[in-house]
């Protein structure tokens, strides 16, 4: 036992005390019987506020909105480059398309992260010969052989592409109303069927819309976290190295550590409780609440947009959250 009287626990560890791990079981048993749908449900865009807040947002549950408005500049990737001719973005590079991702079952990598004119990115993402496209003119080591995506995230639509982050967007009133704050973040994510999102959460309410191509969200529920394999990873980055320009991982200086989940397939042997897939087609918004657990593939070339709204944190799904973490043994 802890100080304070709260055992530690890793699921498997064989260190529960008798009594918790059947509740956590039951926990999850009752979260799919009460709470979480294996099909998330499809509404019209737009709900009303009162709608969205009363149905999806004060119970944490995933919806779909259809037939969300998609901006003219996002629906083609020529469409995207006419728009925005002179922009100027952090591409993330990696050697096999897993952005953020444990490696070899012990570090955690980040992607190589290039400053790249948009035409320069969007001819590296069409193009077979990556080295190639990437060019030889750059002052910078040549990469070869990765995988670009843009992901940039912390609000990289306002910040690299500002004439598009107010051209044609759609309506968020009604979010903007449902969550009370404007958005924190307004990010665009532009990249193809090679690269994948590894399973994580964050501390945000979520509206996703797919503008072009399409996108797989693998979910688990908060309440899943025993079954996720959170652990803490080394960190590394992945660098160009040699005249060949090779994409490797480099473990950070100074070190530093990461937690992460290693999630896929967690729960088997529990009936009912497993991963909860949503596809979403170009026109589709998926509102995915904070904290859920969530990983990404996408087909195709894709363009998409998010809006991120801070999650309110003084509120019982954010300190059960926390709860079930220590409980859990983990910080
Ligand atoms: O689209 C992706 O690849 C990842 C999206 C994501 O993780 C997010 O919006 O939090």
């Amino acid at each position: 036992m802890q100080a304070g009287g709260v055992a530690e626990f890793s699921p498997g560890n064989g260190a529960a005390p008798s009594g918790i791990a059947p509740a956590l079981a039951g926990l999850r048993r009752e979260a799919r019987e009460l709470w979480v749908t294996t099909n998330v449900p499809r509404i019209p865009w737009h709900p009303t506020a009162l709608d969205f807040l009363r149905d999806h947002v004060a119970t944490n549950s995933p919806v779909v909105l259809v037939d969300a408005p998609v901006p003219r500049w996002a629906t083609d990737i020529d469409a995207l480059q006419r728009a925005a001719p002179d922009a100027v973005l952090d591409v993330s590079w990696t050697p096999d398309g897993l952005g953020d991702s444990i490696l070899n079952g012990r570090l955690f990598v980040r992607p190589h992260q290039r400053r790249q004119s948009l035409p320069s990115f969007l001819r590296a993402l069409c193009a077979k010969n990556h080295a190639a496209a990437l060019g030889d003119g750059d002052d910078e080591p040549r990469i070869c052989g990765g995988v670009p995506y843009y992901s940039a995230q912390n609000d990289c639509l306002r910040r690299e592409l500002p004439g598009l982050a107010c051209d044609d967007l759609p309506d968020m009133l009604w979010a903007r109303e449902a969550f009370g704050c404007d958005v924190d973040a307004l990010n665009l994510w532009v990249g193809d069927g090679r690269s994948t999102t590894t399973m994580h959460k964050d501390h945000y309410e979520n509206c996703y819309l797919v503008a072009c191509g399409e996108k797989r969200f693998t979910l688990r529920p908060p309440v899943d976290l025993p079954l996720l394999h959170e652990r803490r990873y080394a960190a590394a980055t992945y660098q160009p190295v040699g005249v060949g320009g090779s994409l490797v991982s480099v473990v950070d200086e100074p070190p530093a550590s990461v937690a992460w989940v290693t999630a896929a397939g967690g729960g088997a042997g529990e009936d009912g409780v497993g991963d909860i897939y949503v596809t979403l087609r170009a026109g589709e918004m998926l509102y995915l609440p904070s904290l859920w657990y969530h990983a990404v593939e996408q087909r195709g070339v894709t363009i998409a947009l998010n809006w991120w709204y801070d999650m309110n944190m003084n509120a019982p799904a954010f300190l059960y959250y926390s709860f079930l973490r220590r409980l859990s043994g983990l910080s």
